[in-house]
């Protein structure tokens, strides 16, 4: 039960706040609502930093930081074939069996575009089984385990809006076969979502409009959920970072650790993979060099932030110059996400504004009000912004077939048609390296559906120990 004097209290202290800020319209309704929603709406209302909004709002709310482009050149990146992969993978190996890596899924968004109810990662996704992504991720897990010899905890963030749906799904499913104490989930942090003119929102009388603080909350959330605790005390140094929408992902990849930790040009802070994008137009931010007074630093362009004339810019090969798509796949080292986030009062990473809509009550009527246009300033934070605060990082190259294949829409670019033809190129592609026949269209696409467990293989050296077929037939359905 709630303590109506000291709600009282609270509320005026928090008002006086508030009012001072510009912002006393979000207790318009404090009066009509039951103690214990008011008490949650106070509660909602101390965790507003009103000094960072103000700030938000001057800095960001007309106009998005920009990026001197005269600085800028395309990032320099480890090819996808290169001499002295078997030295590095072997360095990754040595790093998965000494228990040091860990396993971290940003899965806090809200998958709006894709029109799935419940969390991303409980997504079908797989070409036979329909597997949810988390399942996927997990069974990786589950082999790697195994292949290693260690347990390689596995950091979920969820958000507020998902933290409750997810955990469930991992509890009716089991965890995946994994146990639970290896198994963390947190939500991540919010932010309000302001008008034009810096005004708080309230999505209902006893609710303030807020949004997921972007996958760079992840940086925060680590720090304050304990989970940066949770893996200093298991002796973990590396956080291996991917997104929840890719099921071609590989959760642990030996020869990119082995690379982020050894590689002459690397840091040891924080590394990148990336793949040549599909066309000017792919929605994927790209790696550059940005030119510094010290020096210079590695950084991610948002897509809808390069002009057409570095997006569509070409090498005399004709190959796109600005080419090195990031894919969001990273790993960081601990101590690095220590060092950022040491500052309690300061958040390492800046801000980004997207303009939504956001419903809301109107605060002179107290009615709903669905907006048709974008009414709304929303701030995000991305993680690839830590590049920049490395003192030097590896960008590495991948193929699309071999580690990229997101579900992000219904139909069209990057949905589950697309993810499953390149879920079944990939095992195609490693059936054909073990010797299996496998029926191709002209433009070398598989002609089946293929799906191989993680439980089966993690890759292709994997796969040879596997009991195998000696051909695919075209437009079979092949479960391995
Ligand atoms: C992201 C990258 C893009 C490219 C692409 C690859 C940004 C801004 N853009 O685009 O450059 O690398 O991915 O697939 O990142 N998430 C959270 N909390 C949040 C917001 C997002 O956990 O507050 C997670 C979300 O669950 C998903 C991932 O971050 O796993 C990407 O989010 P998105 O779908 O908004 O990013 P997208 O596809 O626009």
């Amino acid at each position: 039960m709630s303590d109506p004097a000291a709600t009282l209290e609270r509320s005026t202290d928090l008002r006086r706040r508030f009012e001072n800020a510009g912002q006393g319209h979000v207790f318009r309704f404090l009066a009509e609502l039951a103690p214990a929603r008011q008490a949650a709406l106070l509660e909602q209302l101390a965790s507003v930093d009103l000094d960072e909004v103000r700030r938000l709002h001057a800095q960001l709310a007309s106009k998005e930081a920009s990026v001197n482009l005269d600085a800028i050149e395309p990032a320099p990146y480890v090819p996808a074939h290169f001499a002295d992969a078997a030295k590095y993978r072997a360095i990754g190996e040595d790093l998965l069996r000494d228990g040091k890596v860990s396993a971290f899924v940003v899965a806090g968004g809200q998958g709006t575009r894709l029109g799935w109810r419940g969390p991303k990662g409980t997504y079908p996704s797989t070409v036979i089984t329909g597997k949810p992504l988390f399942r996927v991720f997990a069974e990786q897990l589950l082999a790697a385990n195994r292949k290693y010899g260690v347990t390689i905890p596995w950091y979920v963030m969820t958000s507020p809006l998902n933290d409750t749906d997810t955990r469930a799904f991992f509890r009716d499913n089991n965890w995946f076969g994994l146990e639970e104490r290896n198994v963390f989930l947190f939500p991540q942090g919010t932010m309000p979502s302001i008008t034009h003119d810096g005004k708080l929102l309230l999505e209902e009388k006893d609710t303030l409009a807020v949004n997921p603080d972007g996958h760079g909350g992840a940086l925060r959330a680590l720090k304050s959920s304990g989970a940066l605790e949770d893996m200093a005390a298991r002796g973990i140094t590396q956080l291996s970072y991917f997104q929840v929408d890719n099921p071609l992902v590989r959760v642990v990849d030996p020869l990119f650790l082995g690379l982020h930790a050894a590689h002459p040009d690397s840091s040891g802070e924080m590394s990148s993979k990336m793949v040549p994008k599909r066309d000017a137009g792919e929605k994927v931010g790209v790696f550059c060099r940005e030119r510094t007074a010290s020096g210079s630093r590695t950084r991610v362009l948002e897509y809808s932030d390069l002009p057409p004339a570095i997006s569509q810019a070409t090498d005399p090969d004709g190959r796109l110059r600005y080419r090195a798509g990031s894919i969001a796949i990273h790993i960081l080292t601990l101590a690095f996400i220590d060092r950022l986030t040491r500052d309690p009062d300061r958040f390492g990473l800046p801000f980004h504004r997207a303009i939504k809509k956001v419903p809301h009550i109107d605060p002179t009527t107290g009615q709903k009000v669905e907006p048709s246009q974008p009414n709304a300033v929303k701030f995000e934070a991305f993680i690839f912004d830590a590049l920049a605060e490395c003192r030097s990082s590896l960008v590495v190259e991948t193929t699309r077939v071999e580690e990229f294949a997101p579900i992000k829409n219904a139909t069209g670019d990057d949905s589950p048609a697309t993810s499953h033809q390149l879920q079944s190129d990939r095992a195609g592609n490693w059936l054909s390296a073990c010797g299996v026949s496998i029926p191709r269209r002209a433009d070398g696409t598989t002609n089946a559906k293929i799906e191989i467990s993680p439980l089966t293989a993690l890759d292709i050296d994997d796969l040879r120990r596997a009991q195998l077929p000696r051909s695919v037939d075209v437009g079979a359905e092949v479960l391995l």
